[in-house]
């Protein structure tokens, strides 16, 4: 069933242009031209991810390759731009300022959309804290959809009924949204990324805050003041001794509470590392804010095993642990990754840095890195940054870095794969580059 307010009828009387066709402009593409409003396509590549399915789809689409032209801007009155292209490209500011509407696909489901939203977002932990609060309400029995930037394009979630809808949104996202109107919102943390996009951190941290814009509740870090909204904020805190509302307690051992209400034993969680007791207390008050009954957060709590290429398990191969955190994309994540593990460890990383100052790690790698295997394009300002907090070798390829990590490790250590960087140079995605360093693991394990 379609969830739509009566006031979008008007909605479709008007000319929309889909700039980009990857998930996001497929899915709009394909929501616009299925509910018959009218709709252009543009991409700057001769031929985009979806081209072929949605020509086969839709026999009269309109699809032109290449930069942005006049005349599909002319012809326009919203332009729904894909987050991997810049809304500060010159050609799409001078569309805003001849009048045209500049949205992305959330803005779309904020007008359509009439059930809960709850929207995540934040450096690191969106999809474990989205993952995990869909479990939470699903426990408690009521029907859940969830998307946005960790995989569903959010349209595609309104093709079904759902009694509530969890979004993880990229500050990308956010840029393009203004009607989103979510009943809990939550910035989770905030560390240097993608400011190969921002003109610098500020305006990165501006685009992420904007979650909290006319949120009935909003969730945020009290160890993390950068994530503050105001003094209203429900708070989550990794400080038994602070006075957040849901916080790590000391009684005989470590407890996720509600104030002063010991409610799981972290020794009870599937998933380890701090990192993760922050991801599973911010669910714990997303989901309390909700109404979501205690014992389904805490059954929810309890069965979570972790996502894929976040701090994966994959192998041990004579004593020594091989991991799996492909999804370790900026310097924050790479961080928490190993100060997670207990083990001494051989650090396979590098790719696209994004702008960020890499120095950052230089202390965690001092204590707690034996080696560093470092990979893809910005290695050599890796390396610069990172010189002399620990040993660092150049690697071609994964195999190498593989076949170096297997050199290097003895039994007592792991080896993680936490590139501290986007995957673009070499791989189609984190996934692709995470189920390769897999592969040759496990070909490894067979030897
Ligand atoms: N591109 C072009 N020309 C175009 C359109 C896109 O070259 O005309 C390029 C972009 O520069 C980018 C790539 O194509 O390098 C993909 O861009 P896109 O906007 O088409 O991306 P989608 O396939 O729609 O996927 C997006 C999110 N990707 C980005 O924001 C880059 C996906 O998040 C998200 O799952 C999906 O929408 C559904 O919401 C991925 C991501 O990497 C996981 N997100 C970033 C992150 O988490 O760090 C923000
Ligand atoms: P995101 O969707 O924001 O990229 P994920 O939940 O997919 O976040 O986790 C990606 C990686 O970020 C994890 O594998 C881990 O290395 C790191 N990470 C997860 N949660 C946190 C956190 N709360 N603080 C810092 N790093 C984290």
């Amino acid at each position: 069933m379609l969830v739509v307010n009566q006031q979008n009828a008007a909605l479709q009387d008007v000319n929309y242009l889909v700039v980009g066709l990857g998930v996001t402009g497929y899915s709009v593409a394909r929501y616009l031209l299925s509910h018959g409003y009218r709709c252009r396509v543009q991409d700057t590549r001769d031929i985009p991810p979806f081209l072929g399915e949605l020509k086969s789809r839709f026999d009269n689409i309109d699809f032109h390759a290449g930069p942005l032209d006049a005349d599909l801007i002319a012809w326009s009155e919203i332009i729904v731009v894909s987050p991997g292209l810049s809304i500060h490209d010159p050609v799409i500011e001078q569309a805003a300022a001849s009048g045209k509407q500049i949205v992305g696909d959330i803005e779309l489901f904020a007008r359509l959309v009439d059930r809960p939203v709850v929207a995540i977002t934040g450096s690191n932990g969106k999809s474990t804290v989205t993952t995990l609060v869909g479990a939470m309400i699903s426990q408690d029995r009521n029907t859940v959809a969830v998307g946005g930037n960790i995989g569903t394009a959010a349209l595609d979630l309104l093709e079904r009924h759902a009694d509530y809808y969890v979004l993880e949104l990229s500050s990308y996202q956010l840029e393009t949204t203004t009607s989103l109107q979510p009943r809990v919102a939550t910035l989770l943390n905030l560390c240097e990324d993608h400011l190969d996009r921002y003109a610098d951190y500020d305006a990165y941290v501006e685009a992420k805050l904007r979650v909290y814009r006319n949120a009935g509740l909003c969730v945020s870090n009290l160890d993390d003041a950068a994530t503050r909204h105001d003094a209203g904020d429900v708070c989550f805190s990794l400080d038994p001794d602070s006075t957040a509302d849901f916080r790590l307690l000391e009684d005989d051992g470590l407890w996720l509470a509600h104030r002063d209400e010991p409610w799981l034993r972290v020794t009870e969680l599937k998933v380890s590392g701090r990192h993760n007791f922050a991801n599973c207390l911010a669910a714990m008050a997303i989901a309390h804010g909700l109404g979501i009954s205690r014992e389904a957060i805490v059954a929810a709590l309890r069965e979570f095993g972790g996502i894929a290429h976040r701090s994966q398990w994959v192998a041990e191969i004579d004593g020594v642990e091989w991991i799996n955190d492909s999804k370790a994309t900026n310097i924050g994540a790479a961080r928490a990754s190993i100060e997670g593990r207990e083990q001494p460890v051989i650090l396979i990383a590098g790719g696209q840095a994004k702008g960020a100052d890499m120095s950052a790690m230089t202390e965690t790698l001092r204590r707690r890195v034996k080696c560093v295997l470092l990979l893809g394009e910005d290695a050599p300002r890796l390396q610069r940054a990172w010189q002399g907090s620990t040993r660092i070798e150049r690697v071609r390829d994964m195999q190498e870095a593989v076949e170096r990590a297997r050199a290097c490790a003895v039994s007592g250590d792991c080896v993680l794969l936490a590139p501290a960087c986007a995957s673009f140079d070499m791989y189609q995605n984190f996934e692709a580059r995470g189920d390769d360093f897999m592969r040759r693991v496990r070909e490894l394990a067979d030897e």
